[in-house]
């Protein structure tokens, strides 16, 4: 890291400790807001999502313990029952037999013992063969110190495990002499290593401003011991939150593995969430389990500069083996990006994004993401585009449907990528500041093209989600950007609040590994109200965009397609669904 980044780190450590009254998990925190509630009457349906999983008011962030028992998928996830901004957190817990309708639980763990009296933060579920799940939740203790507990359902017979325990010999896990007890957090799910016989579970923590991912291992798992050395740890990254390993295999390009599975032909995935930036990356290596290391691959950067399972608002997700259909699927938490003002007055914040399967990519180098196939169950009336030739300047309106609310899969073709312009190798490591130059209106050579989505017909207001293609004359492969821009997304000047003007809306980007070598490219947006959620290339490049539009909202928000480079672009085929609403989503929330 350069000296400018290093002092830039330090800026935001010194920020983020102002915003936060030193509290150590960076939710903001306003005391004064967090028992508030709007009645159920006064939610502002305005932005709230259709599809995306919500309950019906308050604040939610992180998924927890998400999990697969007796045929019924479990989600709890950090919920404030008594108002729309970060605190009092529960575990709420819902679930689900197809991951689409959700009916909502009491929360399953809350704060009520000495070892959680001040929290019950993040954690996971592990189905242990002879004992059933046990969730490993974060407790914020009396004197403020975190601390790793378990908790155990009542009733194992009871496929929805209404109850849980919290039994009194906790904690299992304490930060001892040299660990930071106010960032020591968020245990994985476990995996068993057969060879040893042992469990093994990582806490997140950081020493100094080292990211650290601490292993901890139990035979019985109730008596964990740290093991010598952390699984890894990266200097410079700050508090690692959320972490997340598992394997992937190398081979089976459909199935998933479960957590624990060990053998040839897989690689591991650690994923952390970074605490400072509040974005997420992971690294792909192999995992020694007699050495008890995780060594990256070393091809893909390990830090600042990792891959990212999305390239947008999206933070603090786990992923889970759902053993019925065979695959890994990954939930993830997308903050709002309005003010705190605004989430008062909505009276929610905060949702779970649609569920994605994840896998490893033909490449090796990165995984791979895709919607769940379930959420194909919700697609209603279809409109289709083939062959439609766009000029430069050109875009064609998606008629027919409603655009707030659907499902758009388009494949474009570029043609040659003669015109493509020069890639300037300093931006290599950032996607971001050549989405933020060269934006949706700025012409290329091939691009920008892609979608136009939550727009006004006349476009006051859009969210352009799109590509640039580029030459890396180093490489002599097209090196192909993906931006998806909230800065139009909202109009300030009609609002004439502050706070407005306030309101957070990013560019984000990444690039995508395609050769383009038959010219296509396809690009699926999930759009819900406030929402778009963009798979490039099937998944290669992932970006979530939260936006707020006041005019482009319900019956009024239009979808385009464009093309704003100078070589024509093609879309071969484009197919769009209205997006139905679940028949249950949590409604009656406590
Ligand atoms: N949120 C939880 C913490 C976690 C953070 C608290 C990540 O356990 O580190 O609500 O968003």
């Amino acid at each position: 890291m350069s000296a400018s980044n290093i002092i830039y780190v330090l800026l935001l450590i010194v920020l983020a400790n102002i915003i936060n009254n030193g509290v150590d998990a960076k939710h903001k925190v306003f005391h004064e807001l967090q028992s508030k509630s709007k009645s159920l009457e006064s939610v502002s349906p305005l932005h709230r999502t259709s599809y995306h999983f919500q309950p019906p008011r308050n604040w939610i962030n992180d998924p927890n313990g998400p999990m697969l028992y007796k045929g019924i998928y479990h989600l709890f996830y950090q919920y404030n029952p008594k108002g729309a901004v970060w605190g009092n957190i529960v575990w709420a817990h819902s679930v689900s037999k197809d991951l689409i309708n959700w009916e909502a639980l009491e929360p399953a763990i809350y704060p009520s013992k000495w070892f959680d009296i001040n929290g019950t933060w993040s954690g996971s579920a592990t189905n242990v063969p002879g004992k059933g799940p046990v969730i490993l939740y974060t407790g914020i203790t009396e004197n403020h110190t975190q601390i790793q507990n378990y908790a155990i359902p009542q009733d194992l017979s009871d496929p929805y495990l209404k109850k849980w325990i919290k039994p009194d010999d906790n904690p299992i896990v304490q930060p001892n002499h040299g660990e930071n007890g106010s960032a020591f957090r968020d245990p994985t799910t476990a995996w068993f290593n057969k060879q040893d016989g042992y469990w093994r579970i990582l806490v997140g923590s950081k020493k100094n401003h080292r990211g650290v991912a601490y292993m901890y291992k139990s035979r019985n798992f109730k008596n964990w011991v740290k093991t010598k050395r952390p699984l890894h740890s990266k200097a410079k990254t700050g508090m690692w939150e959320c972490p997340d390993f598992f394997p992937v295999s190398v081979t089976d390009k459909k199935n998933g593995l479960d957590t624990s599975y060990n053998g040839p032909n897989i690689k591991h995935v650690l994923k952390v969430s970074l605490d400072l930036t509040r974005y997420e990356y992971y690294t792909l290596g192999k995992y020694n389990t007699k050495k008890d290391r995780y060594i990256p691959d070393g091809k893909t950067p390990d830090g600042w500069d990792g891959l990212r399972f999305d390239y947008g608002n999206f933070y603090a997700s786990k992923t889970f083996f759902d053993d019925m259909k065979k695959r890994r699927i990954l939930w993830g938490w997308a903050n709002e990006s309005d003010t705190v003002e605004d989430d008062v007055l909505k009276g929610w914040a905060g949702v779970q994004l649609i569920p994605r399967t994840v896998l490893l990519d033909t490449s090796g180098k990165q995984l791979v993401f895709w919607p769940i196939e379930e959420i194909e169950s919700l697609r209603g009336k279809n409109v289709q585009m083939n062959n439609q030739k766009m000029e430069m300047g050109q875009s064609f309106e998606v008629k027919g449907i409603t655009p707030a609310q659907v499902d758009v899969d388009v494949t474009f073709n570029v043609g040659s990528l003669e015109k493509a312009e020069t890639f300037d190798t300093s931006y290599t490591t950032k996607p971001l500041e050549l989405c933020n130059k060269k934006g949706s209106n700025v012409s290329g050579g091939i691009g920008p093209f892609g979608l136009i989505t939550l727009a006004t017909s006349d476009l006051e207001e859009y969210t352009p989600v799109f590509f640039r293609v580029f030459k890396d004359v180093l490489t002599k492969k097209p090196k192909v950007l993906m931006c998806s821009d909230a800065k139009p997304s909202t109009l300030e000047t009609d609002t004439g609040s502050d706070q407005k003007q306030m309101m957070y809306k990013p560019s984000f980007g990444g690039f995508v590994d395609v050769d383009l070598a038959d010219g296509k490219i396809s690009l699926r947006s999930l759009i819900d109200h406030s929402v778009v959620e963009s798979f490039g290339a099937k998944g290669k490049t992932v970006i979530t965009s939260r936006v707020y539009p006041t005019k482009a909202v319900g019956e009024k928000a239009h979808l385009f397609v464009f093309n704003n480079g100078s070589q024509p672009v093609t879309v071969e085929s484009l197919n769009a669904w209205n997006m139905q609403k679940p028949q249950k989503m949590n409604q009656g929330a406590h």
